[in-house]
C-alpha cells in the first residue's frame, strides 16, 4: 500500500530555503512499513510449581506487578493456562526461553508457549 510521507520546505516561516523559490509542501510516496505480527507467550498450570515461583516469574521476566502476578498466576491454576503477554516474536521467543530456563534452574515442571495472536 502506497501512502503519502510529507516533507517539510519553506512553508514553515522559522525555516527559509536561502534565497530560493520553493513553495508548497513536496510529497513522495514510500511503501508503508508492516505491523509486526504479534504472539502470546502461555503459561500452563501444573500441580507441582510453588504459586510463589510462577508469581516472581511474573514479575520478573513479565515485568507485572505483585497484584497483577498474582492475579494471573491464580487464573491459571483455576483455568490450566493463561496469558502472561504479548510481543513480538522475538521478545516472546525470549521470554518463553527464560520461563523455562528458571523452571528447569530450579526443577520445576512449569510449561510455558508461545502461540500467534
Ligand atoms: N497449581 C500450582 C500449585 O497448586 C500453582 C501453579 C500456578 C503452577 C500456575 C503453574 O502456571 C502455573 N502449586
Amino acid at each position: 500500500m502506497l501512502d503519502p510521507t510529507y516533507i517539510s520546505m519553506n512553508n514553515n516561516p522559522d525555516r527559509d530555503d536561502e534565497g530560493g523559490t520553493e513553495r508548497g509542501v513536496a510529497t513522495k510516496t514510500r511503501e508503508k512499513t508492516k505491523k509486526p505480527s504479534m504472539y502470546r507467550v502461555l503459561l500452563m498450570n501444573d500441580d507441582y510449581t510453588p504459586m510463589e515461583f510462577v508469581v516472581s516469574i511474573l514479575i520478573g521476566i513479565f515485568n507485572k506487578s505483585p497484584e497483577e502476578a498474582t492475579r494471573v498466576m491464580l487464573s491459571v491454576h483455576q483455568t490450566g493456562i493463561g496469558t502472561c503477554g504479548v510481543y513480538t516474536f522475538e521478545i516472546a521467543e525470549t521470554k518463553v526461553a527464560q520461563v523455562m530456563d528458571a523452571a528447569k534452574r530450579n526443577q520445576h515442571p512449569l510449561q510455558c508457549t508461545l502461540e500467534k495472536a
